[in-house]
């Protein structure tokens, strides 16, 4: 042959190839194992950056392996194609949110298909078309009836820049997590998802996943926050009949309550105190309140503060009298949105009684130092201890009175876990999502679309001002529909839905794509589910993955599946960096995909993100990692080139050749099953090496077994060569070379050491070791060294694998 390597000529030939004969398409079949490799759908921002070239370089990679494997392999890959940036952009540039989404899918793909990624493309999808939406809107509907999706008016986070509502997940360190700006608090009616009622499983099956990384499941957890406590009902004073109700961690210090603390929004704060003295001064605190920033609130960057209502209940154990308060540290949103405060053992309620001059009452007594006294102490007692002043439970350990004095409760208490998840707050007040199926009827009220009428399709005729809220609000043809109930006229809600509520499912729409009885068919979500290998980035660690896995809870509870969790092994890739800082276009720091595949080729780019680093460390972007990556390739190229050219091959393969070829296999199987793809491609560069430094005349299986093993890295390089060797089949669907144990350990002789004809030593070494080697052991040998003494070797017989003689005077 004698050629150069040119990626350019060799790329495109192999993807047609591969498009031509479908050769990754893929269709059920039970007869064979399945493996579903997932990487994280892109939104279809413009172009493709680094970081996506490497979550998907990553996931080609195990596909290939594991189709190469025998693995019947669904790897697909879609577009994410709802959201706002389209929108912003159909404000700025006049071009339809649908256009432009459009247009951006199509450059994107075809970046993709020039990578050489081995997608299924038949099973493509975007998630901004009807027949994709339909289904969610259809699971809306089914969740609107078990009342898992509801309307309530709450305060929502509002992003003025966005002028949208953002999820408390959304919301990072008082900032909107895409533009950065100041989130602001509203009131608004809007539609939440249930995924409270999921909080307890959620955070349970975190310790099922075996195959996800730590980190995230103990996001996940913290996120869900779970505490164990109790809730105690406190009878109100003026009518015994009502109560109040807290939620404590701490039942130990119940006897140690001296008084009840309200957020300033709960709804009895107002009640309490009407006609009361205090109904001004709490109306104004109640204003005060809602001044504060919600984040400052959350982080408690403020004085506690506080107003009496004016109303008292009584302790349910011992009866004593209790002045109820409003205070700013209580978040409505939290427990039951009122807290028993304990002055001695609670942080906050010490410094709101000392402020207020509310008696502190100790309870617990630390049991090594001396006791506490209310008047001298500097700040509560939080740590467990005994309990004093409680009655009869006097003198037992804290801990243990915990459980007795809930069960001493009787109907006024009982014990329980509360949760700091939220509610999903699904409403968006934007154009570009998947539109709410609900109508407001005059007569009828709130009224669900009927099913035969999905999907409810985003009209396209729409002005994009940027100003005055949803554009959905003047589409006259799209607001108004008969009501389904009645003669009159309904008005359509006009929020879309989070754009997360798209990517819950997507996955489960690959294994049908095409399908239009539902969202999915059961049969093949049953044949490729659950996904074996999510890869994606870390930053979803808490959003995504906890919608996901809600969503098929709510899809098994509903009938539709039988699975409980989606994704059973998570790869979480780390970042790419460039100069120190995460690469972005925020940062200046990009490098165009398309310009290195233009310099060096597709499998070069390929062939860097996989060598530079470990797929869950951060990848720090070097030109020179990318020149290295492309030399090797050509070394590789030219050492084949000369192989082929001269045409022959060894007939067998030598005995050491063997040992390394099949200690290579082992060695590459081994880290592709963990995913160590740096090491693996070191062990091929070795066995590069091999053949090239060890002058021999490989055999033609040896060359074929090396190109095996670097298809699932660099595929068109090995496609060509493979077929440079003469093979007429490809290497995408070639099997994986298999080793023999036997081969891999590497043979032992026995060497005789000899000193002047003498047997003076045996030494255990592996067959081939050198003459320099076999002396430095021998000089190590005491029977060797002793009769060495004070003589001179003046000359060294060596038989490879036998023998070696020190002749000395
Ligand atoms: C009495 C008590 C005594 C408490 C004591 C603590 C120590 P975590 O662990 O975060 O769940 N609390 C309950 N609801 C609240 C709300 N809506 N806003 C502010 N604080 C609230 O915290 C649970 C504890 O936080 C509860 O236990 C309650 O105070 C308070 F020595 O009850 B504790
Ligand atoms: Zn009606």
């Amino acid at each position: 042959m004698t050629t150069l390597y040119h990626p350019h000529e060799i790329e495109p030939k192999w993807q047609n190839v591969w498009e031509e004969q479908k050769v990754f398409k893929v269709t059920e079949d039970p007869s064979r194992k399945k493996y579903y490799c997932l990487e994280m759908l892109p939104y279809p921002s413009g172009r493709i950056h680094m970081g996506h070239v490497r979550n998907y370089s990553i996931g080609d990679v195990v596909a290939r392996y594991k189709r190469m494997r025998g693995f019947n392999v669904l790897h697909p890959m879609g577009w994410d194609a709802f959201g706002m940036p389209a929108e912003n952009a159909a404000i700025a540039h006049k071009t339809h949110p649908a256009q432009w989404t459009q247009q951006n899918i199509r450059t994107m793909k075809s970046q993709l298909q020039r990578m050489g990624f081995s997608y299924d493309w038949d099973r493509e999808i975007a998630t901004s078309e009807p027949d994709y939406y339909k289904w969610e809107q259809l699971l809306f509907l089914r969740l609107y009836e078990k009342r898992l999706a509801y309307k309530k008016r709450s305060f929502v986070n509002w992003c003025d820049s966005c002028q949208t509502v953002l999820a408390n997940e959304q919301v990072e360190g008082g900032k909107c997590w895409r533009c950065d700006s100041t989130i602001l608090l509203r009131p608004l009616e809007q539609w939440f998802l249930k995924i409270t009622a999921y909080a307890r499983e959620l955070r349970e099956e975190t310790h099922k996943l075996k195959g996800w990384p730590e980190k995230v499941l103990a996001m996940q957890r913290e996120w869900i926050g779970e505490s164990e406590g109790a809730m105690v009902r406190f009878p109100i004073e003026e009518s015994p009949k009502e109560s109040i109700e807290i939620f404590t961690t701490r039942p130990d210090t119940l006897f140690g309550v001296t008084f009840l603390s309200l957020a300033a929004e709960h709804p009895l704060v107002l009640e309490l105190s009407k006609g009361a003295s205090q109904e001004a001064e709490v109306r104004r605190f109640i204003e005060k309140v809602a001044r504060i920033d919600r984040t400052k609130r959350l982080a408690g960057e403020y004085e506690k503060e506080g107003v009496f209502t004016g109303a008292t209940c009584l302790h349910p154990l011992n009866n004593r009298r209790l002045p109820i308060y409003a205070a700013n540290f209580v978040l409505m949103e939290y427990g039951t949105g009122a807290v028993m405060a304990v002055p001695a053992h609670d942080q906050r309620d010490f410094e709101f009684a000392r402020k207020y001059g509310l008696p502190i009452e100790v309870v617990i007594q630390p049991s090594a130092t001396e006791p506490l006294h209310p008047q001298t102490m500097k700040e509560a007692y939080v740590e467990p201890g005994v309990m004093a002043n409680s009655g009869r439970f006097d003198g037992i350990p804290s801990e243990t009175a915990k459980g007795q004095i809930v069960a001493s409760l009787g109907s006024c208490g009982e014990k329980s876990t509360i949760y700091k998840l939220r509610d999903w707050g699904i409403s968006r007040q934007r154009y570009w999502g998947a539109p709410i199926p609900i109508l407001y009827c005059p007569n009828c009220g709130e009224v669900p679309v009927p099913e035969k009428d999905l999907p409810v399709v985003l009209p396209t005729d729409v002005a994009f001002t940027g100003t005055g809220g949803s554009p959905l609000k003047k589409v006259e043809s799209f607001l108004k529909t008969p009501c389904p109930n009645c003669p009159g006229t309904a008005t359509r809600e006009t929020d879309t839905m989070d754009t997360f509520m798209e990517s819950s499912w997507y996955f489960l729409r690959y294994c049908s794509p095409h399908h239009d009885r539902g969202m999915f068919d059961p049969k093949q979500v049953d044949y490729w589910m659950p996904v074996d290998q999510y890869i994606g980035g870390v930053e979803h660690a808490v959003l995504h993955l906890l919608y996901a896995r809600f969503f098929s809870k709510v899809l098994r509870d509903i009938g539709w599946h039988h699975l409980s969790e989606p994704f059973e092994n998570l790869l979480t890739q780390g970042m790419v960096i460039k100069d120190g800082a995460k690469m972005s276009k925020s940062k200046g720091n990009v490098v165009d995909p398309d310009a290195l595949i233009e310099k060096y080729g597709a499998d070069t780019v390929r062939f860097f993100s996989l060598f530079a680093a470990p797929p869950e460390k951060d990848l720090d972007w070097s030109e020179s990692g990318v020149e290295g990556g492309v030399r090797f390739l050509r070394r590789v190229w030219t050492l084949m080139d000369r192989l082929i050219s001269k045409g022959e091959f060894a007939e067998r393969e030598s005995p050491e050749e063997k040992r390394k070829v099949h200690q290579t296999i082992k060695k590459v199987t081994g880290d592709l099953e963990e995913f160590h793809f740096n090491t693996a491609i070191a062990s091929l560069m070795e066995l590069h090496n091999f053949f090239h430094d060890s002058k021999i005349v490989p055999s033609k299986k040896s060359l074929e077994t090396f190109i095996l093993l670097l298809t699932p890295f660099v595929p068109h390089f090995c496609e060509e060569l493979w077929r440079l060797l003469g093979r007429q089949e490809l290497v995408s669907t070639a099997s994986w070379p298999s080793y023999e144990e036997e081969a891999v350990r590497a043979e032992r002789v026995t060497f005789v050491v000899q000193v002047n004809g003498t047997l003076r030593a045996r030494l255990e070494v592996a067959v081939g070791l050198s003459e320099e080697a076999v002396r430095e052991l021998a000089l190590k040998e005491e029977n060797v060294v002793k009769h060495l003494a004070r003589k001179k070797v003046v000359k060294t017989i060596f038989v490879p694998n036998r023998l070696m003689n020190l002749v000395v005077q």
